[in-house]
């Protein structure tokens, strides 16, 4: 019996067609003892405000930041390069859980933490050419959220009135896929509503 690529199974079963080769698929449950998770990654990561350049000032970012990954995965962003920290003992199993979903180990993640309301990621896609040969036009991104549900926000870029809504928390994965990151920008935008923190991992493939 030949076995079905996890991917376009995921794809399948919870995916969404956004057209012009664009598909995002929300898997629910993919870690239930989320709450848990977070709790330990938090023990875990040396989180911290980030400093980006912002048209050309130097800005912090309004939620914690921790970058991970294999020693070749530098990453550039915001007028900044990153380079990895190592996998902590943790974040390398939830890296393997995420792996046994989607068949693909990726080999690096961004770690963001929000810890009210106030903290938000502005809009922005994740188009960097190292995420791949083929970037920005084939970019995948799984994107593990973990705590409270925040609101993710999609919007394409040139008809910018077409949004996509989508609550993400509680150890649900977005699969971004295809051209999503090249036709739509995201974001998470700020709540005045109470929210209890949330963390997400957006685990990457910087290709060698
Ligand atoms: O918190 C989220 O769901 C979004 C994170 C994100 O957009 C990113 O890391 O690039």
């Amino acid at each position: 019996m030949t076995s079905i690529d996890p991917l376009v199974r995921l794809r399948a079963e919870h995916g969404v067609e956004l057209g012009e080769d664009a598909w995002i698929a929300l898997v629910p449950e993919v870690m239930p003892d989320h709450a848990t998770a977070m709790a330990a990654l938090i023990d875990e990561l040396p989180l911290a405000p980030e400093s980006l350049v912002i048209f050309g000032k130097p800005v912090e970012t309004p939620r914690l930041v921790s970058f991970h990954g294999d020693p070749h995965a530098r990453y550039s962003y915001s007028g900044r390069v990153f380079d990895p920290k190592p996998w902590t003992p943790f974040l390398a199993s939830v890296r393997e859980r995420v792996r046994e979903v989607t068949g693909t180990r990726f080999d690096c993640v961004l770690v963001n933490h929000y810890r009210d309301g106030k903290d938000a990621m502005g809009w922005h896609a994740d188009d960097e050419p190292e995420l791949g040969p083929n970037a920005p036009r084939d970019v995948l991104i799984a994107s593990l959220s973990l705590g409270a549900m925040r609101r993710f926000v999609l919007r394409h870029r040139r008809r910018s009135e077409d949004k996509r809504a989508l609550e993400l928390g509680e150890g649900n994965l977005l699969v971004m896929g295809g051209a999503t990151q090249h036709r739509w920008q995201h974001c998470v935008p700020r709540t005045s509503k109470p929210v209890r923190p949330r963390m997400n991992l957006t685990f990457r493939l910087v290709r060698r």
